[in-house]
């Protein structure tokens, strides 16, 4: 494992999501201006890259390509904030809806590194499907456009994938892994720190990672991944509140409290062009 420089954090923000809608936090963004206008907020307190879920006009969350560029777009005349879109689309999506986000051409996208089930709401029972041939495809497809994996493991045993991926050759250094705790998904891992550091024990050498805690367990694992030498993830996708019944104002609420406590332990936030040099992007 790579630890980030003492002084550094590379914040990410993922702000919309697949699962939260607007009758849950009204101040979730969910159309490309109100995306880009939440990014550029994050961006000035903070953010260095932004994980992007794209949604059509009526809110439901769309691979469309169009829709994926007119954000980047958006985002792109405000700022230069890193752009990471996401593959994991959301429930209603294929396998090629999810994939058609990459010829947007992100600088970033997400790899989820295997199969969870859905075990409550209208998709209970379903399948969160990424076979090995499907992670296999997404990297081959992100290794031609150009475009750094983040990939996302939400248990040990999804660590064998990214293994299955560093002996094929299919994924540069240094590699990049989100530790996603606390997904109500069957065959995820819950948000505590013993599964956190547990998980750091058995990640990969030249392995740079960010930590992504559900729910309540947002701040508290946050901030240890800081204090553990990672990058951290807040935002609404995976957190739609402030505290205890209190719902986040905006993205960058969330962001802006995270700086506040990298601050507090002599941290600062890396820029977008830190960010770009510390994880090799543009290599
Ligand atoms: N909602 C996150 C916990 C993706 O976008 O690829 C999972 C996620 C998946 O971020
Ligand atoms: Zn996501």
């Amino acid at each position: 494992m790579i630890k980030l420089p003492e002084d550094k954090v590379i914040i990410t923000v993922a702000q919309t999501g697949a699962l939260v809608s607007k009758s849950m936090n009204p101040n979730l963004p969910e159309q490309p201006v109100e995306i880009a206008d939440s990014a550029y907020a994050c961006y000035q307190e903070g953010a260095a890259i932004c994980h992007i879920h794209a949604r059509d006009k009526e809110g439901k969350t769309t691979g469309s390509k169009e829709v994926f560029q007119q954000i980047h777009d958006e985002i792109r005349a405000r700022c230069n904030i890193i752009i990471q879109d996401s593959t994991g689309g959301g429930p209603n999506l294929t396998f090629e809806q999810r994939i058609e986000c990459l010829y947007a051409k992100p600088e970033m996208a997400s790899l989820n590194m295997g199969t969870l089930m859905r075990v409550s709401g209208q998709y209970a029972g379903t399948p969160f499907s990424n076979t090995r041939e499907d992670i296999e495809t997404y990297v081959t497809r992100m290794r031609e456009l150009g475009i750094k994996p983040e990939m996302e493991v939400y248990s040990h045993a999804m660590l064998r994938e990214v293994k299955n991926l560093i002996q094929k050759g299919l994924v540069e250094k240094p590699y990049y892994i989100n530790l996603v705790l606390g997904m109500a998904y069957q065959g995820a891992v819950e948000a505590t720190p013993k599964y956190l550091n547990s998980l750091i024990d058995f990640l990969p050498e030249d392995t740079i990672f960010n930590v992504t805690a559900v729910g309540a367990a947002q701040l508290p694992l946050t901030t240890m991944g800081m204090i553990l030498g990672g990058c951290i993830r807040v935002g609404m996708e995976d957190n739609i509140y402030y505290r205890k019944g209190e719902l986040a104002k905006s993205n960058a609420q969330l962001v802006a409290r995270s700086v506040r406590i990298a601050r507090e332990l002599n941290k600062e936030p890396a820029t977008p062009e830190e960010a770009r040099k510390i994880l090799g992007l543009g290599d």
